[in-house]
């Protein structure tokens, strides 16, 4: 067996400028104007693309994402006359198409994940038409999440019907709408706005939608695009502005920098598209730069599939979808196809040494293509795990707990960090490791946050956060047994969500640190469930286990002991260091990271096992858990 080597990233930088840039970075420092201006002149690419890729991996570790998705653009015919659109034409014009919702669901097939819509603003189309198109495909492809309209079509609808922006959105929810498109946001610029698109909403009207729609719990996208006739200060002011909305709403699920195709737009002669050099360095400081949105596209419809596999270690964790035919860039003149198998994309993703991961609108994990795959809890407590882990043959994927369940059900993980419950139901095919995630006696990151005491939660409504599964059921067990009271419990979505509409709300993870160090709006009660577990059983509470499949090879697993223990025995001698980066990005100082790290046991002892056999007796007796 190979010896433990020390995991260290070293760049030889042949801009010196980048150096401080750096340093940040690996320190999880925010970066400022200045050094995205650093970033964005550069034309040491590779070293850049070395500092957007070791971000990329401490946030999605191997994972590349991919949905089947259709575009729908409904009509071409708008009312705005945009310089830099060669898609949009007028009423009565030979090119123009309007599409009934008859063709749309036409376009449809089973195996489509997301719906994306997006199209011209038609001057005649009623209100009623956006909503039914809506209803109807959610009632023909319940399966199918819809991520429609743009902010400048939110708005149009707004001023055209004479409804507010947000019931706008709260219909369009109703009638099936998931999330929002990125589109519309161009550049954050009064003075490109006023030569490109004078018509068309500026800044802050594109950013006040997103925030009411983030606050409605419809997470959406953000797009720049670039390569036209913006400064370097304006791209990176455009970013700044976005990571300054996500600070306050953390509704943006992805960013996705749209490369300008200049057709015949006449802004630019047609083969002055954005060089290849400038795309990464743009996916690059973008992934640099947006340090609190979770995923880059690298949207292979404008860059090409050459360029976006590149990307695919530029920063870029995200391949969009199969498309199944676009319009915008390719009236444009884009060159890539306008459709891409499936399979083609999975086969880019490989080639880029990463795991494609075909994901549902929320990034949740649905099917991987690839091989001896390690499951990694994404909050800060598995972080001792990971830190220092040497990954050999093995790749990694961030997932949430009850959806690393799920996939090892399906055979698609080789190991990973189970939650409990997910551990003790998959027995016969997992086989523990003798580490864990166990409590002292509080957790501080599975809380309750309500207005009630225990008692008074009696035929309540408590939301819970989509990512659990052993949570969920110590927190139904509290109820019952400890309390006896029973409550109702409703899945929230991943991602935005109106908690106020909740009595009560089960979090957990970072969202739950978060929230217990700053308080959560709307709730004045916070109970830890791990202390609540304590004061009863006098016991530990063991979250999570870690467990092999027990078809995996006898040297592989071998392997991943020897290297999981280097990881632990580093992180130990020091968790403000190991858990840094991590702390930081969800804004918790050096000694809290230290405190929290320090009131968790990862080893399996006596008590923790006696900590599993009474939980799981509980499960049985609730009827959660048949006896395995
Ligand atoms: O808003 C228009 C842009 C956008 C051109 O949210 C052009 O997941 C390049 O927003 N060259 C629509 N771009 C596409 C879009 C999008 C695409 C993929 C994923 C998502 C998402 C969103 O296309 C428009 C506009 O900014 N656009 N003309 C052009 N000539």
């Amino acid at each position: 067996m190979g010896r433990i080597l020390e995991v260290v990233m070293e760049i030889h930088f042949r801009d010196i400028n980048l150096e401080p840039v750096w340093q940040k970075v690996r320190k999880g420092n925010r970066l400022s104007a200045e050094d995205g201006l650093r970033l964005l002149a550069t034309n040491d690419i590779i070293s850049l693309g070395k500092m957007a890729h070791f971000v990329q991996k401490q946030r999605s570790g191997d994972a590349v994402y991919f949905v089947l998705n259709q575009k729908i653009e409904p009509t071409n015919v708008c009312v705005l006359s945009c310089k830099f659109c060669d898609f949009a034409v007028k009423q009565g014009d030979a090119k123009s198409y309007e599409m009934t919702i008859e063709a749309i669901l036409g376009k449809l097939t089973s195996d489509i994940q997301e719906v994306h819509i997006t199209g011209g603003l038609h001057p005649d189309w009623e209100w009623e038409y956006y909503l039914d198109m809506l209803r109807r495909i959610r009632e023909k492809y319940p399966h199918a999440d819809i991520k429609a309209f743009t902010a400048v079509e939110i708005d149009f609808f707004h001023r055209k019907f004479k409804i507010s922006i947000e019931d706008v959105l709260r219909q369009l929810k109703e009638a099936g709408l998931r999330t929002m498109p990125g589109g519309g946001a161009e550049v954050f610029s009064e003075r490109v706005r006023k030569e490109l698109f004078p018509q068309k909403i500026g800044a802050e009207q594109w950013l006040a939608i997103h925030r009411t729609s983030h606050r409605l719990g419809i997470p959406t996208n953000a797009t720049m695009l670039y390569g036209h006739i913006e400064t370097m200060e304006e791209r990176v002011h455009h970013l700044l502005k976005l990571r300054e909305l996500q600070d306050e709403t953390h509704g943006f699920l992805s960013f996705i920098p749209l490369a300008f195709q200049p057709g015949e737009t006449g802004i630019k002669p047609s083969d002055q598209y954005t060089s290849a050099i400038d795309d990464l360095r743009v996916i690059a400081a973008s992934r640099l730069i947006l340090d609190n949105i979770p995923h880059i596209k690298a949207y292979w419809v404008m860059l090409t599939e050459d360029v976006a596999s590149i990307a695919l270690n530029f920063g870029a964790d995200d391949m969009d979808g199969t498309v199944g035919g676009e319009r915008i860039a390719h009236d444009a003149g884009a060159i890539s196809p306008s459709v891409l198998a499936k399979e083609q994309i999975v086969k880019i993703i490989r080639d880029a040494g990463k795991i494609p991961v075909e994901r549902d609108i929320y990034y949740n994990p649905l099917r991987l293509y690839g091989e001896h795959v390690v499951g990694k809890i994404p909050y800060l407590n598995s972080v001792p795990f990971y830190a220092n882990i040497e990954q050999r043959k093995f790749k990694i994927l961030p997932v949430s707990p009850r959806r690393m369940g799920d996939l090892s059900s399906r055979g698609y993980l080789d190991a990973g960090l189970f939650s409990l419950v997910d551990y003790l139901q998959q027995q016969t095919k997992l086989e523990a490791l003798d580490y864990c995630i166990a409590t002292r006696d509080q957790v501080k990151s599975v809380m309750l946050f309500t207005n009630h005491d225990w008692q008074s939660l009696q035929g309540r409504t408590i939301g819970i956060v989509d990512d659990t599964a052993t949570s969920v059921q110590l927190l139904r067990v509290l109820l019952k047994n400890k309390y006896g009271v029973h409550a109702h419990f409703q899945r929230m979505n991943s991602g935005v969500n109106e908690y106020r509409s909740f009595d009560a709300v089960l979090l957990i993870g970072d969202e739950a640190l978060r929230c217990q160090k700053h308080g959560l709006a709307g709730f004045e009660l916070i109970y830890d469930l791990a202390s609540e577990w304590y004061e009863w059983k006098k016991l530990p509470f063991v979250f999570a286990i870690w467990a092999v499949q027990k078809a995996v090879q006898p040297d592989m697993k071998a392997e991943l002991i020897e290297i999981l223990q280097a990881s632990l025995k580093k992180a130990e001698q020091n968790y403000t260091e190991a858990g840094a980066l991590h702390a930081k990005s969800i804004g918790l100082t050096g000694q809290e990271c230290d405190e929290y790290l320090e009131g968790f046991n990862f080893r399996i002892g006596a008590r923790e096992r006696a900590a599993i056999a009474e939980f799981e007796k509980l499960l049985i007796d609730l009827e959660v858990m048949e006896r395995v």
